[in-house]
């Protein structure tokens, strides 16, 4: 027998980022979810993200919550015992602030992360077991965004027991209106009536600084908007030279959101080998990567209300940044 070449290692294709690839791609003009930024690499880009100057989002609302988290706390558990479950937790950094105010309230904590990443779910329990006593991690891993209702019941609560369900750090804005509301729609249906539900929302503000949250000057968001290329070049096959496509941050001002495009530099055309794919690009044409609403005072609470929830309480930062508003689960 002849010393044959070791194969090929086969490429796992992840079916979701298949269909993903050929529709946005596809289609006229080109797109790619945003939810496709969120591997390991864009995980870990996004918490710099999360750092630098000009993206004032994560600050802005760590340091609402850390004003507000007793009162948000009690308002949500009235005279029960409150349950905390997020949905998208990732590294639930800001989420301990409540979760601490929970604790000194009632002693312990269920606290009920959902997210798609096995692996981050783990991470974080193993973190905030050690870090607050009293808190007990059940994670979920299950896809929030998946239209299945059936999904979404978190399970059985005890008798004096209330939930809360904290969707923050402005990850609702990457949803158009109307999906937003159904999403709303699905959690509410998972809850019982005095429920609630925790709403973070960036406000419409000056373009300039918008623009410069999204497009800063080290250029870490330029590498996480190219990540996506960088993923689809590694799971896929393809041959995307990922520094031909310019990033692109633009404030839509009719729709009031904030976009991330790709632009390419030049006409080119792009292989997608595990899909048998070509891609052509004219010059300066684009795939628009996100879009990031924001929200008018008033808004987040007129989603609430629209979905099944009494708006209840917001808290702004002092120079009306952003927003976080509670919502009451109401008989619907
Ligand atoms: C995590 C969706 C809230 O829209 O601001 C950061 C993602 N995009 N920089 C946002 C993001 C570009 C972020 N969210």
């Amino acid at each position: 027998m002849s010393a044959a070449a070791s194969p090929a290692p086969v490429l796992q294709i992840d079916e979701r980022v298949a269909t993903a690839v050929r529709e946005g791609l596809g289609a006229w003009p080109k797109r790619l979810p945003a939810w496709l930024f969120y591997d390991r690499a864009g995980s870990r880009l996004f918490e710099a993200i999360t750092e630098l100057d000009e993206y004032y989002l994560t600050r802005t609302e760590r340091g609402i919550l850390a004003e507000n988290s007793c009162e948000i706390v009690a308002r949500a558990a009235k005279k029960s015992d409150l349950r905390i479950a997020e949905l998208g937790a990732g590294s639930a950094e800001k989420t301990r602030l409540l979760l601490r105010a929970a604790v000194e309230r009632q002693g312990t904590v269920l606290y009920e992360p959902v997210d798609v990443s096995a692996s981050a779910l783990d991470r974080a329990r193993r973190r905030i077991e050690r870090e607050i006593p009293g808190a007990t991690v059940t994670p979920r891993v299950m896809d929030y965004t998946d239209g299945d209702d059936r999904k979404f019941h978190l399970g059985a609560m005890g008798p004096d027991e209330k939930r809360l369900v904290v969707y923050i750090g402005s990850s609702i804005g990457n949803f158009e209106p109307c999906e937003a509301e159904r999403l709303l729609c699905r959690v509410r249906a998972g809850l019982e009536i005095g429920d609630s539900m925790l709403l973070g929302v960036d406000l419409v503000k000056d373009e300039a600084m918008l623009v410069a949250a999204y497009d800063d000057p080290v250029g870490v968001t330029a590498a996480f908007n190219r990540n996506m290329l960088v993923r689809l070049n590694r799971e896929l096959d393809a041959d995307f030279d990922v520094e031909a496509f310019a990033h692109r941050a633009v404030w839509n001002k009719a729709a009031a959101r904030m976009e991330m495009h790709l632009e390419s530099r030049m006409s080119q055309r792009v292989n997608v080998d595990a899909l048998d794919l070509t891609i052509e690009f004219a010059a300066g044409e684009t795939i628009h990567t996100e879009n990031s609403y924001k929200y008018r005072p008033g808004q987040a609470e007129a989603l609430l209300a629209k979905t099944g929830f009494r708006a209840e309480a917001t808290w702004t930062d002092a120079r009306g940044w952003f927003a976080v508003c509670l919502g009451r689960a109401t008989s619907i």
